[in-house]
């Protein structure tokens, strides 16, 4: 769709919104034709004591964001824009929820798309070295905003040139129509397996499933002013490096930058 509608709507995907929070089985559900950000709803609602679980969705954004102050583009129609509501264990707040939120997120994206997808850390979802989807976590008081932007739909060609050299879409690698319900639906599903728990944590079968999507692995990177090689995940949800000095150091957060040649030739593409 385009020329998105400004304000909430009343149906979705071709369902009343009210089907759609049945479907999802979360206590509201929220559609809008167009919105600054998905992740601004929730934390207004949040501060309104918004039920956990509480859903949002854009057809478009006009002030979609990634982290660091970096935008998301967020064409009509042409992704899953999406924020969820949780109210996390404070223990388990920060980087543990953003990492399990990409683990849900890409079984999700996998099994509806049939697509294999790597794992950027701390959240980049990667197909052939382009990215597909990220993941923004805001916390506003004791709620998380968990916004989650996937390509679904070829981007038009009038986002900006450096978004559109690195990003694919689902459908232009699956052989078939990806629906976002469905898609929306199961990464609810997903996430409440994953984060639905007294106290958040990345076990062994965890972090070896990191490990199968990872595209870090063995790569030299630096990250945070630490160089080294990107030697895997730690329980913590923190990237391990092996530095030249023989460290290994563990990094809460950055922005990776790969140092021994292009990102598509990372691993599994
Ligand atoms: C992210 O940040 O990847 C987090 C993106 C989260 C977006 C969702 S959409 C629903 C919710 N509401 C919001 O306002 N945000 C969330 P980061 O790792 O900082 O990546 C940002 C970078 O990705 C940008 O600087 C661009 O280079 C690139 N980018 C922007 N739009 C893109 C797109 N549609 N597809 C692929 N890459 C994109």
């Amino acid at each position: 769709m385009s020329g998105a509608v400004a304000g909430p709507l009343t149906h979705w995907e071709g369902e009343p919104v009210s089907t759609v929070e049945g479907l999802l089985e979360v206590p509201r559900f929220e559609a809008w034709g167009e919105i600054s950000s998905t992740n601004d709803r929730i934390r207004t609602l949040a501060v309104d004591e918004a039920p956990a679980w509480t859903v949002v969705v854009a057809e478009r954004q006009t002030s979609g964001r990634g982290r660091g102050g970096r935008s998301w583009s967020s064409p009509p129609g042409a992704g899953l824009w999406a924020s969820i509501l949780l109210r996390p264990p404070a223990a388990g707040t920060g980087g543990l929820l953003s990492i399990l939120a990409g683990l849900a997120l890409a079984r999700a994206v996998e099994a509806e798309s049939g697509v294999p997808i790597g794992l950027k850390w701390p959240n980049d979802l990667w197909v052939d070295g382009r990215k597909a989807a990220g993941i923004l976590c805001e916390v506003e008081g004791d709620a998380v905003a968990v916004g989650i932007g996937v390509n679904v739909r070829p981007l038009p060609a009038d986002v900006p040139s450096e978004v559109g050299a690195r990003a694919v879409s689902l459908e232009e690698v699956a052989q078939h129509v990806v629906g976002r319900l469905s898609l929306l639906r199961r990464l609810v599903r997903e996430l409440r397996r994953l984060v639905d728990r007294p106290v958040l944590r990345l076990d062994d079968d965890l972090l070896r499933e990191w490990r199968r999507h990872d595209v870090l692995l063995g790569r030299r990177v630096r990250v945070a002013g630490i160089v080294g090689r990107a030697a895997g995940l730690g329980s913590g949800g923190h990237l391990v490096l092996d530095t030249d000095a023989g460290e290994s150091r563990p990094v809460a957060a950055g922005h990776v930058e790969f140092l021994d040649g292009p990102a598509e030739r990372a691993r599994g593409e």
